[in-house]
């Protein structure tokens, strides 16, 4: 397989890179690519240094067979088809595509087989707190219908790129060296704080980051299921947070929803509350899997159960979910 790059030098761009070297990801050739800015660059690659192209209108993807494309909305709508023109798979990782009907949205462990019905040759990805939610009630569906969800989130600053983790990190100098702090990245300083607020406001008072979850969990979960999000930064580093309640059709108990959980692929079941064991971000930036903990009934509805996941957002969310979904791609033979 010829792969592309598309924004090799952002935040999950990198994470693409670690996470082809890591899967040991069938390619033959790996080609990056990047803004007038990024050109140029160079990163090493399996022992072999690769140069960033400037990404053009031209025939640069003729022999490309998987584009990874993480380089924001506008860069994904403008270069959709000169990345496909020839062939070549675009796996978006921005939300220009994630609600096209003709474009699949894809978390493997939930409705890879979506994957083989891409007319435009084009497969997004979900956002990063959708993905790891969305793993999670997967396995909970298996044991009964969802109904509703409400999900409060406590995304890390990773998930803002990598100028937000240097913002945090230089407000943690900035106050121990009694100095005035930065605040550029997000509306509030986030050192010492939490912000209740993730991208845009919308009409109806939620979030556009909030009305993700909404839309894209429904898609992918092809459900009527109802999602009520609250999305909220913390000065975390890396790894995204939620704590989620979900109504199911019929009771499920949480020795049955914990079998489940440890049942299913993609995701770790770290529930020991008596020894203080329960996912946390600081632990666990940088694993594949979702992690899921603080298992209990709801006490307020027979039908009700709480959960607390952790992800790492650049992972699982973003990277990671991206290779998944080419890997299916390759196992189906849905690419040439
Ligand atoms: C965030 N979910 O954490 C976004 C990134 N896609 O800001």
């Amino acid at each position: 397989m010829k792969v592309a790059v598309v924004g090799a030098s952002g935040a999950v761009g990198q994470e693409f890179l670690k996470v082809l070297d890591e899967r040991d990801f069938p390619l033959s050739e790996l080609v990056l690519f990047g803004s007038e800015r990024s050109a140029g660059k160079v990163y090493t690659f399996k022992g072999k240094e690769i140069k960033v192209k400037e990404l053009k209108h031209n025939d640069d993807f003729k022999d490309i067979d998987i584009a990874l494309v993480s380089a924001g909305g506008g860069i994904s709508k403008e270069f959709a088809p000169t990345i496909t023109k020839y062939g070549a798979i675009m796996i978006d990782n921005s939300s220009a595509f994630r609600l096209d009907d003709d474009v699949p949205l894809v978390v493997p462990e939930v409705n890879a087989e979506e994957c083989k019905n891409a007319p435009r040759n084009i497969i997004a990805n979900a956002n990063c707190t959708t993905i790891q939610m969305v793993v999670v009630l997967k396995a909970l569906e298996n044991l009964s219908h969802i109904k509703r969800v409400h999900v409060s989130s406590y995304q890390s600053a990773s998930g803002a790129g990598a100028s937000a983790m240097a913002e945090l990190e230089q407000q943690a100098k900035d106050f121990a060296a009694n100095k005035e702090l930065t605040v550029e990245k997000f509306a509030h300083q986030l050192l010492f704080n939490v912000i209740p607020h993730i991208d845009v406001f919308t009409e109806n008072g939620y979030t556009k980051e909030e009305m993700k979850m909404y839309h894209e969990t429904r898609k992918i979960m092809n459900s009527d299921i109802q999602v009520s999000a609250t999305t909220v930064r913390v000065p975390v580093m890396r790894a995204h947070s939620e704590s989620i309640w979900a109504e199911t059709e019929k009771p499920v108990s949480p020795e049955e929803f914990r079998a489940e959980c440890e049942r299913f692929k993609g995701i770790t079941v770290m529930d020991n509350p008596q020894a203080n064991e329960y996912p946390m971000p600081f632990e666990l930036a940088g694993e594949n899997d979702v992690f899921v903990g603080r298992i209990r009934k709801d006490i307020s509805n027979p039908n009700g159960i709480a959960f607390w996941c952790v992800s790492d957002q650049i992972k699982k969310g973003a990277a990671l979910n991206a290779v998944q979904i080419a890997e299916y791609m390759i196992e189906q033979k849905l690419i040439k």
